[in-house]
């Protein structure tokens, strides 16, 4: 039987792209996230495509008793893809909300922290398994009204380089999934306005969830003596985080 896969922000993006990814391997699938008629709907996609049991369970990274009550229900995961999050608004330093602020730090770190500490003692016990935290191609640098968000990321990409040393024998993996502009949810939920949101992505190619799914689970077939440490992906016209090269019509 192949091992549990716990997935936190399975309701859509990468997250249920990676559900799906993993379920047509044969994966047993513990989904979170909050908006939980989409989750049901992905897990029972998921036992379609050959998942032998994918459990869809309430999960809000921003509360610890929910996070708490989310690892306790799942079992040990042999993959863990601490996924859930994203970027709340574009705004300026001096026009931040502190609404978008807190949710970001709260969601991107502090929950990932919290659901990582929480299922890792039962990892260790096992002496075995993969941790693939979600950081961004904006953990590689920044831009105007990315001073949060790429904070948030930078911090993912510090907590996995620590976690890297902390695991060191104990045959836990530790992988930093860094994507450039994908078109999932993102940016609706960033933008809060599907026109802005499309914008986002005009004139290119940009990722797709599936895209990024293939490359995680890319990452955690390697052979057990392998650990891919950090994978940074973009469309091939993004060149940095302010140079994307835009076919106009
Ligand atoms: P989506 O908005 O499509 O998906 C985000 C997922 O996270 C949803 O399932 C959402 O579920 C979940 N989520 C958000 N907040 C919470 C919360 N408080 N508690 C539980 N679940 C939560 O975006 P993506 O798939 O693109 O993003 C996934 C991750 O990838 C994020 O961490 C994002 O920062 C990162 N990323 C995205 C990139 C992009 O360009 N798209 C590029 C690089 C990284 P629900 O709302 O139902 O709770
Ligand atoms: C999302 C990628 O470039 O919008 O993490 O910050 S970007």
């Amino acid at each position: 039987m192949k091992g549990l896969v716990v997935i936190t922000g399975a309701s859509s993006g990468f997250g249920a792209a990676a559900a799906r990814a993993y379920a047509r391997l044969g994966h047993p699938l513990f989904l979170g996230a909050r908006r939980m008629e989409r989750l049901r709907e992905v897990a029972a996609e998921c036992e379609k495509l050959g998942s032998p049991r994918a459990v869809a369970h309430p999960l809000d990274v921003r509360d610890k008793e929910s996070i708490d009550a989310f690892c306790q229900a799942g079992g040990t995961p042999e993959i863990l893809l601490n996924n859930a999050g994203g970027a709340l608004g574009r705004d300026r330093v001096d026009k931040l909300r502190d609404e978008d602020l807190i949710g970001m730090i709260e969601a991107n770190v502090i929950g990932l922290v919290r659901v990582t500490r929480a299922l890792l003692p039962a990892m260790i016990a096992a002496k075995k398994g993969h941790i693939v935290n979600l950081g961004s191609y904006a953990a590689h640098g920044t831009y105007e009204g990315g001073s949060v968000y790429a904070a948030s990321k930078t911090a993912v990409r510090v907590i996995s380089e620590t976690l890297r040393l902390e695991l060191s024998g104990t045959n836990i993996r530790v992988t930093e999934m860094d994507p450039g502009l994908a078109e999932t949810e993102f940016s609706v939920v960033r933008l809060g306005d599907v026109e802005k949101a499309k914008a986002v992505y005009a004139g290119f190619q940009p990722l797709t969830a599936e895209d990024v799914a293939e490359a995680i689970v890319w990452c955690t077939t390697r052979p057990p003596h392998v650990n891919i440490n950090l994978m940074v992906l973009t469309p091939t016209a993004q060149a940095s985080l302010t140079k994307v090269h835009r076919e106009q019509k």
